[in-house]
């Protein structure tokens, strides 16, 4: 058989390698930053090919983010330059009482305004490489809709899952797993995300919590003990139309395949509930025994556990690449991952 490669449509963009921020503040200190386009790059050497990043302009971007958002993201670093400031441009205050619509000039308000946390600096390449990952996630789900592909994988980086409707946080500035399934209940579709980073996917959340039109299902460390700490929490299950179409299941640090594949099944019940026929796997590869600031114990083979067990609902599947930072390892994770689909792309 020939490797997973040959059978599933890989997309990435070069330009999503642009932003390289130097610093995230961590545990009271500036230290060196985590997500690195070299985690694209070495995932990417796993594929013998890639296919290009069709570019479907900002109507699919909008269908997730608000415009005065994504004209913030836009401009952000160039009113940062204009303020006389060099580097990477980071907020370092937040509205949270009584949060209303103020006119705010300064951009170090505006920064506040549009993110939730001081890990996820805007530098002069984040707008276009945030920008191709989203792109990237929507061919790949171009190629389910258009060419019927059972499986693709986009390539995201940087990632989405944090990003919110109007905020940025958690390495992620466009939310490309929510504008990809966005983009599919736009095409008719019933869509369900089933998030499987080590972090709650708030951002999806938030946007997707009171519309019954998308499943949100998420596992991931339990916000009591890690990052993003407000969401992720069981007792989140949507709002209004979207009342019961939220689903968290939060797992104890330390958590192994075991415990993961019985979470997994909940997910996969709640999916198969939601008669959904189109599927966007948020993939995280940080729930990884090494990954260096997450604390699930899976193994690389694990993967292929999961994987074969999501293709096993038989739903056509993108898969958008979220987090995962222990870099020498991701090729074989993406890798085993995709190796669990594989029979089904035959
Ligand atoms: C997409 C994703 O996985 N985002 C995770 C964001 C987690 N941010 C909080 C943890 C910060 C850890 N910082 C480590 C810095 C190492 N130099
Ligand atoms: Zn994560």
């Amino acid at each position: 058989m020939p490797p997973p490669s040959l059978a599933i449509p890989v997309f990435f963009d070069a330009r999503q390698l642009d932003h390289q921020p130097a610093v995230e503040l961590h545990n009271g200190n500036w230290s060196d930053y985590a997500e690195k386009a070299a985690r694209a790059e070495i995932i990417l050497q796993q594929f013998a090919a890639h296919r290009p990043v069709r570019d479907h302009g900002l109507e699919p971007i909008l269908r997730a983010h608000s415009p005065d958002y994504v004209e913030f993201l836009r401009s952000a670093h160039q009113a940062w330059l204009e303020a006389g400031r060099s580097g990477d441009a980071i907020g370092y205050t937040w509205p949270v009482i009584r949060r209303r619509d103020l006119r705010l000039d300064r951009i170090d308000a505006r920064l506040g305004r549009y993110s939730f946390d001081a890990a996820t600096p805007i530098t002069a390449g984040t707008w276009s490489s945030a920008y191709w990952s989203a792109q990237a996630a929507v061919s790949a789900v171009a190629a389910v809709l258009e060419e019927a592909q059972p499986v693709t994988f986009a390539l995201c980086r940087p990632p989405g899952h944090h990003a919110g409707r109007d905020y940025l946080g958690g390495y992620c500035y466009l939310n490309s797993a929510a504008i990809a399934a966005a983009e599919a209940a736009h095409h008719g579709r019933r869509v369900a995300i089933l998030d499987i980073d080590y972090h709650h996917g708030n951002g999806t959340q938030d946007i997707f919590l009171d519309s019954g039109e998308v499943l949100f299902v998420s596992i991931h460390a339990d916000p009591a003990m890690d990052y993003p700490f407000f969401w992720g929490h069981a007792d989140e299950r949507g709002i209004g139309a979207g009342k019961g179409k939220t689903l968290n299941i939060p797992l104890p640090r330390g958590t192994q395949i075991d415990a993961y594949l019985e979470a997994l099944e909940i997910a996969c019940t709640a999916i198969v509930a939601h008669r959904t026929d189109l599927l966007v796997l948020s993939f995280g590869a940080d729930t990884f025994e090494d990954d260096p600031i997450s604390y699930f114990e899976l193994r690389e083979e694990d993967y292929a556990l999961l994987g074969s067990r999501i293709a096993a609902l038989a739903i056509p599947t993108a898969i958008v690449m979220e987090g995962g930072y222990a870099i020498d390892a991701l090729g074989g994770i993406v890798t085993s991952l995709l190796s669990g689909f594989y029979p089904r792309g035959m």
